[in-house]
């Protein structure tokens, strides 16, 4: 902008020569800590390959046939697109080729993955390759959510085995999780544990994920929900008279906004930024709820405890401290401001006691 206010001319505009990438960013953090090996900053840089290559396939789906069914079905009997089985193929793939990676879980294999060429590799990373891939064939934004937990030394070495017990932490533990939406624009969101939570857009041309939200925070309080609503038949009496409130609140209060887009990642990205809340509560048809613990929930806990934010699950527990009963397991979900999370507990409590 110019002094008055004006854009500048053409060919004159200001050129940012300083532009934070994902890959300087990852090199910065690395550099505060005197004893990093530099392999998480490796792995990192896998991961952001697989996300700039699935977000190359989805922008190109509908040109090259890519939209439809693969004609299998996943773990939890949902039916496989055809990028859910080239998301994860990306994934496995990245994993496998940065030799950081000990084991992996994806939502889209039933058992993990070990990549027992690397018997040093001292992480495990769990994913949801493709999330909300309902929405795929219909151009709404999709994402990859995951969650990187580092292995003790115990399991580490030739002789050694690991296993799925070794994933069955709670999200406290993981060092770092996030997610990228493949929208109008791919966007990674990331945090470390205890740390910030920061943002950053994929520029096409120059092939990088730039800097574009650093140290997000969620507003305390946002007059908006996100939930499937045709499931309230199936809910507890609370839930229903939790979303009740917001729709019908007291003389002289506006109600509630909805959104809900259907993709966790897109509808969570919105609240990161918007703030709100998101839910998926458990009921009568899916009483652990439908979204899972290891590779959707707590990957998202953390961010949004790390913006300022809260996560519950349907008894009111942190989500960050509930411990998987196996890789698949599911969970209710409520997440968002923490003035609005508040709001489901003041609810709950007011029911149960
Ligand atoms: P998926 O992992 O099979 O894509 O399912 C998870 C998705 C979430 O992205 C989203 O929040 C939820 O399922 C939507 O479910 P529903 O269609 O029941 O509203
Ligand atoms: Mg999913």
């Amino acid at each position: 902008m110019a002094a008055n206010g004006s854009a500048p001319p053409v060919g004159q505009e200001n050129i940012n020569t300083d532009i934070i990438t994902l890959t300087r960013f990852l090199t910065e953090e690395q550099n505060k800590v005197p004893e990093a090996t530099g392999d998480f900053t490796l792995l990192c840089h896998s991961l952001q390959f697989a996300f700039k290559s699935i977000a190359y396939y989805i922008r190109r789906a509908s040109l090259i046939n890519l939209t439809g069914l693969a004609g299998s079905s996943n773990t939890t009997g949902d039916d496989q697109k055809k990028l859910d089985v080239i998301g994860n193929d990306i994934f496995i793939s990245a994993m496998k080729g940065s030799g950081k990676c000990r084991i992996l879980v994806s939502e889209e294999e039933e058992d993990v993955i070990l990549f027992n060429e690397n018997p040093n590799a001292r992480y495990a990373v769990v994913c949801d390759p493709i999330d909300g891939s309902s929405n795929l064939d219909a151009g709404v934004s999709v994402g990859t959510i995951f969650g990187i937990f580092k292995l003790p030394d115990e399991v580490l070495g030739p002789n050694k085995t690991v296993s799925e017990k070794d994933l069955l932490r709670p999200g406290t533990e993981m060092v770092a999780s996030g997610f990228t939406m493949y929208g109008a624009s791919a966007q990674l969101v990331i945090t470390m544990r205890d740390g910030d939570v920061n943002g950053f857009t994929m520029e096409n041309s120059l092939g990088e994920f730039i800097l574009t939200h650093p140290n997000m925070k969620l507003p305390h309080e946002r007059a908006i929900y996100s939930v499937n609503e045709g499931n309230s038949s199936y809910w507890e009496d609370w839930t229903n008279a939790y979303f009740d409130s917001l729709k019908h609140p007291e003389e002289g209060k506006k109600p509630y906004s909805a959104r809900y887009i259907g993709s966790m990642v897109a509808d969570a990205y919105r609240t990161l930024l918007y703030g709100g809340i998101f839910a998926y509560p458990s009921d009568s048809k899916s009483v652990k709820g439908k979204l899972r613990i290891l590779y959707e929930c707590a990957p998202m806990a953390m961010l949004f405890e790390n913006a300022g934010g809260l996560a519950v699950n349907s008894q009111m527990e942190r989500l960050l401290e509930v411990v998987p009963e196996h890789i698949h397991d599911k969970s209710g979900v409520y997440l968002g401001s923490k003035g609005e999370v508040q709001k489901v507990i003041d609810m709950y409590n007011k029911h149960k006691k």
